[in-house]
């Protein structure tokens, strides 16, 4: 049977601010056992193999999916060079909690922009709203996480990327991001070729039987 992969591995580098919950989107899309007591420790640096659908019938494609330390106050605001440069893909997430996390958002995208080279890269926007609000402590500002999140959509629609509201705490929630992000780093092959060399082969095992 011929089932070798052809294509690559495609890398994905999850960026934003310390805390929003990049390592609790992963985790939960790859392993989901998290629950809002689990305990994370702060990232160094991490690498996540996923089998990722692609929406397309059932077929599944690898990721790499980078987790990063996450950025910190204000003028940290910059990924490392390399960070910049190997991914095929890039999520950004932000808390819409705090609207420095989103700000920060926006000084990622224009590095990204200045340093890749011709190619449209994918680029994505996970807002991770958080389901447990603390009822007690009234918010400082009326609806402030949706004030936010609308600065959010005009952003990502002024720069054509795709936002996804999502929950960390809910798996399925992380599907239609990563699915239709893994669909653009593997994009389809051109059906010509495959079913050429799958007779191909059928006739080579036939001879060898
Ligand atoms: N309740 C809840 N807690 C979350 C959610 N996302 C992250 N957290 C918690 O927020 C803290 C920071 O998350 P973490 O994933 O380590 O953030 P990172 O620095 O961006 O990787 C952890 O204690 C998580 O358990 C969420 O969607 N809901
Ligand atoms: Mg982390």
């Amino acid at each position: 049977m011929l089932n070798a992969k052809v294509g690559k591995v495609g890398k994905v580098l999850v960026c934003g601010m310390k805390g929003v919950g990049k390592t609790t989107v992963i985790e939960q899309l790859v392993y989901g056992n998290l629950n809002p007591d689990t305990e994370l420790h702060p990232t160094i640096e991490d690498i996540y193999v996923a089998s990722c659908d692609t929406g397309r019938g059932g077929a599944r494609e690898t990721l790499r999916i980078y987790d990063t330390a996450g950025l910190q106050g204000e003028q940290a605001a910059q990924l490392p060079r390399h960070y910049l440069q190997f991914p095929d893909a890039f999520v950004l997430v932000y808390d819409p909690i705090d609207p420095r996390s989103l700000d920060m958002l926006a000084d990622i995208k224009s590095d990204i922009d200045k340093h890749k080279e011709k190619k449209e890269i994918p680029v994505i926007v996970l807002a991770n709203v958080r389901a447990r609000v603390k009822r007690d402590t009234p918010p400082t500002t009326p609806n402030p996480v949706e004030k936010i999140m609308d600065r959010a959509n005009i952003w990502c629609q002024r720069e054509r990327i795709k936002h996804y509201t999502v929950n960390a705490m809910e798996r399925p929630s992380l599907y239609e991001p990563f699915t239709s992000l893994c669909a653009r780093v593997h994009p389809a092959q051109t059906k010509s070729t495959f079913p050429q060399l799958r007779q191909v082969m059928q006739n080579r095992q036939k001879s060898e039987a």
